[in-house]
């Protein structure tokens, strides 16, 4: 019985993570730093399809000029979608969210790739991560969003659209979830755990992009990011084939729709010199 109750108080203690939380006694600004370091995790935004027309915030990852790789539970019923990137805004012309992923199922399946209206140029876009040997890796995590310390948890007030990054280490996987944790500080220097803000931010091992923020697992019922809370990222190497596979496609979608519209370009003038009468020679 004991069990069936701690199962339940677990899911429930799961939240999505909409920055993170960080060391005490290690200065914000180091994260700050680093955070800058990451300059392909942009925040997302945008408004869903609900009758208050909600508006979300989270993070997202470039991986090449034209497309994002983001949580699908960040853009799971939206209606727009955009990135930001220097002060501008970029729209997404399409989101593809994972048919398998469940809304109700935090840590399954959650991830979505979309494809920007307009390129994003910058010197570097991640690769992502194939190997299947993530457990025990160090990595790099970033995102957008509230922040704390391991002490206090992530507090609702700090939230300063910051981008933030720090390290921790894989030290295990289940289902498609790479889990970090905080459970014995000091794994690395710049210890940081997902909150609330940094969900469809990334997970980096040697620069590849090997997790998307996913979800904040709590041991102690609270999903506030402390110490002994868990980090779950979805494990990127599990979708190499569905995020070019689903690339190809929205390729062809795009392909389809310019060419769609150039007819619709091209019929009037058809039309006109059909209407008009032949010049005499
Ligand atoms: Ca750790
Ligand atoms: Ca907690």
């Amino acid at each position: 019985m004991k069990k069936i109750i701690f199962l339940i108080a677990l899911l429930f203690a799961i939240s999505p993570c909409l920055a993170g939380t960080i060391e005490p006694g290690v200065p914000d600004s180091k994260y700050l730093k680093y955070g800058e370091q990451h300059e392909c995790v942009l925040p997302i935004m945008g408004h869903y399809a609900d009758p208050l027309n909600r508006s979300f915030k989270g993070s997202c990852v470039l991986i090449d000029e034209n497309y994002i790789l983001t949580a699908a539970h960040v853009v799971y019923g939206s209606m727009t979608q955009y990135v930001v990137y220097e002060g501008k805004a970029y729209p997404l012309s399409i989101v593809a969210i994972h048919v398998n992923f469940d809304p109700k199922k935090m840590g399954t399946n959650d991830i979505a790739i979309g494809r920007l209206q307009r390129p994003i140029k910058l010197d570097f876009y991640p690769e992502i991560y194939t190997k299947k040997n993530e457990k025990g890796k160090v990595c790099s995590v970033s995102g957008y969003g509230n922040t704390g310390t391991f002490e206090t948890g992530w507090k609702p007030e700090k939230y300063d659209h910051k981008k933030r990054a720090g390290s921790n280490v894989i030290f295990n996987i289940e289902r498609n979830c790479l889990l970090t944790s905080v459970t014995d500080s000091g794994d690395t220097d710049l210890e940081f755990l997902i909150a609330p803000g940094d969900s469809g931010g990334g997970l980096f091992i040697d620069q590849k992009l090997a997790g998307i923020n996913s979800a904040v697992i709590a041991t102690d019922g609270n999903p506030n990011s402390d110490y002994g809370d868990l980090g779950c990222h979805t494990r990127v190497s599990d979708y190499v084939e569905w995020i070019s596979k689903t690339k190809e496609l929205i390729e062809v979608l795009i392909d389809l729709e310019e060419k769609q519209k150039e007819k619709k370009e091209e019929s009037p003038e058809l039309i006109k010199k059909a209407i008009l009468p032949r010049k005499e020679s």
